[in-house]
């Protein structure tokens, strides 16, 4: 520890000290907290499909070419350990059925099985940490027409019902083979561009499939599932079939979580109002960690208002360990190893800060109806010295402190990423 931050650390623990909080308990709650890091920031939501799935149909979408994406397993590996060195804490990866170790055969997506995730276990076994999932219902010409799980079609509801089926099975999987339960996420693409009179049907048949889908129930052990609702996509601004009602509806009546993606909401709305609003009714809940900007355009997640919000909600509810937290942005203008490391640090740091909320003197305030002090108090908080903490906490993580981070990820970009063809 360098002594002019362990002076630093010391003035901010006194501090908060004072308002009694307890830096070194909300550091060891820091440390607990498990975010579960996307793959898909590492080669700009590519997969390692043959041929190559590109990304299309949706409303996802991916600008940049910033040099250096990961071509490979083995590439994207290494460049997800590099961004987990640059991370404090210990963290799952999350992946996407497209990234799948297919050894260069074509392998579709209803004939995926575990042992296209044996390398994947091994790897994240060999690091310590556990992996998610989630299914992959775009990028295919089966989803071209922007309907899959709710399409008229029985045939095309079949195909992507069987996909869904095995990676709930492969997650299943992954979950007992690591010994830490693998949450599986479930977004779909499907909505249409303009008005749709077929509404009603297509939620009918996306309820249908989802009733087949989930039959199979896993140990909680093992798998955790959760369907993420969304708002409107590029090319399905009209409609979309999976909204946040119609999830809300089925997650509750079949005990599932549901993930909510801060971008997939209307601007006005928040997303830290909802947790309160749904822990009475739901065990556990997923987040994705998202930035949008205008729309859901998946901005790497930077320390905003938003976010600490959100982190502020989960804290303030006790609910650490029911509300998951999974990154989910992708941005292909910057070192993704960066973008990658930007975002985690973020929302780590958003969460320390809330931690170190004197919570309980805010809500003596409100007892006491005294609402000048409660604000005066939130208002303190904003210029608390808990960088001085993070900066701490980077340290004894032996991750870059502050603007350590660029040099740190300068160096990875021209020992490796520039190397790149
Ligand atoms: C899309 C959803 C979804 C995807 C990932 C790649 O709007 O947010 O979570 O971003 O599955
Ligand atoms: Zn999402």
């Amino acid at each position: 520890m360098k002594p002019d931050s362990q002076k630093a650390y010391d003035i901010a623990k006194e501090r908060y000290t004072e308002l009694g909080v307890d830096t070194e308990k909300a550091l060891d709650a820091l440390q607990a907290a498990a975010l579960s890091i996307h793959c898909w920031q590492g080669d700009d939501v590519g997969g390692f499909e043959t041929p190559d799935a590109s990304l299309d149909g949706g409303g996802i979408a991916v600008t940049g070419n910033f040099p250096g994406r990961a071509r490979t397993l083995d590439e994207l590996r290494a460049d997800a350990e590099e961004a987990m060195h640059l991370i404090p804490g210990r963290h799952r990866l999350n992946l996407h059925a497209m990234y799948g170790d297919f050894g260069g055969k074509k392998v579709d997506r209803d004939a995926i099985g575990p042992e296209h995730f044996a390398s994947w276990i091994d790897w994240a076994r060999s690091l310590g940490i556990g992996l998610d999932f989630n299914a992959t219902l775009f990028s295919h010409p089966k989803a071209e027409d922007g309907f899959t799980l709710s399409h008229r079609d029985r045939g095309v509801r079949e195909f992507w019902i069987e996909h869904v089926r095995r990676c709930r099975e492969i997650s299943a999987h992954m979950g007992r083979e690591l010994g830490s339960p693998c949450l599986h996420n479930l977004w779909i693409p499907d909505g249409s561009k303009d008005l749709t009179p077929s509404r009603h049907p297509h939620r009918l048949w996306l309820k249908e499939s989802l009733d087949i889908i989930y039959e199979n129930r896993f140990s909680p052990e093992r798998l955790k599932d959760a369907v993420e609702s969304k708002l409107f996509g590029i090319g399905s601004e009209s409609f979309v079939v999976g909204s946040h009602e119609f999830y809300y509806g089925w997650a509750l009546q079949h005990g599932v979580m549901v993930c909510l993606d801060l971008g997939h909401f209307h601007p006005t709305e928040s997303v830290a109002d909802k947790l309160s609003a749904m822990l009475p009714f739901f065990d556990e809940l997923l987040l994705h960690v998202s930035r949008p900007v205008r729309w859901d355009s998946d901005h790497v997640v930077i320390f905003s208002d938003d976010l600490q919000a959100v982190m502020e909600e989960t804290v303030r509810a006790e609910a650490l360990g029911r509300v998951h937290m999974a990154l989910d942005f992708f941005d292909a203008e910057l070192n993704r190893v960066g973008a990658w490391s930007i975002g985690s640090r973020a929302t780590l740091l958003a969460l320390l800060k809330a931690l170190l909320e004197p919570t309980e003197t805010l809500r003596k305030y409100e007892r006491e109806n005294n609402k000048f002090a409660r604000l005066a108090l939130l208002e303190t908080l904003k210029t608390l010295p808990f960088g001085a903490v993070w900066d701490h906490y980077c340290e004894r993580c032996d991750v870059p402190v502050g603007a350590g981070l660029i040099d740190a990820v300068m160096d990875y970009e021209r020992k490796v990423l520039r190397l790149r063809g």
